[in-house]
């Protein structure tokens, strides 16, 4: 698969199963991921990356996460449980995640005031992360998407990365999500964008 990366996404302590922002089943991707790291010679990672009192955490504005939300300068932002806390544990990469030609680990949600669900935009939709022009000056045009959470992270990643001009498959095996309402709707959006999903086993390689 030449022209093609592996683009994982958030593949984080804090959002396995003990983690303080949960996905559940998260953990069941691990060993997915690193039997498809052995089809693709590019691969690049986000990690999830907040200064403690991000915008996006609920105990900033002593609201409640999952249902309360906050009006941003960008919109009204979701608000989480406290996660990925820059250099703590649970912002790590999971443990049991084993892709050591990996070539890029990019960090994203580094700014105290504008979240970033996306890795190529940020949730003002107009911060870059620089993660499109990686890929284009690297000639790459497909991307294949994994990790977590579908609605969330892995979501809006395959929707901005269409948007650049990437085709963009999400290997739906190798993703999981937090609420099963919001995955649905997310789905339709990939659909209605044009973004392909397959599962792992359809995937040619090794
Ligand atoms: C994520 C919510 C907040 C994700 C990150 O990785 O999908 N979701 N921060
Ligand atoms: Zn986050």
């Amino acid at each position: 698969m030449a022209n093609a990366a592996l683009l994982v996404i958030d593949v984080q302590q804090d959002f396995l199963p003990k983690g303080s922002l949960a996905v559940p089943q998260g953990d069941e991707v691990i060993p997915i991921i690193n039997r498809l790291g052995g089809k693709f010679a590019e691969i690049a990672m986000t990690q999830d990356w907040h200064p403690a009192g991000h915008i996006s955490f609920a105990s900033t504005h002593g609201k409640q996460p999952f249902t309360d939300t906050v009006e941003a300068a960008y919109g009204t932002q979701a608000l989480w449980p406290d996660h990925t806390i820059q250099s703590t544990p649970g912002a790590e990469l999971a443990a049991g995640l084993d892709l050591p030609h990996a070539g890029l680990i990019l960090r994203k949600g580094f700014r105290l005031n504008i979240d970033s669900y996306s890795a190529f935009l940020e949730n003002d939709h107009s911060t870059c992360t620089g993660l499109a022009g990686y890929f284009r000056e690297k000639s790459i045009t497909d991307l294949y998407l994994c990790g977590l959470a579908w609605d969330y992270c892995v979501g809006f990643s395959a929707l901005d990365g269409k948007q650049l001009g990437f085709n963009i498959t999400v290997i739906t095996d190798a993703v999981r999500g937090i609420d099963p309402k919001s995955m649905a709707e997310m789905s339709r959006r990939w659909q209605e964008a044009g973004v392909r999903t397959v599962t792992s086993e359809a995937l040619p390689g090794r």
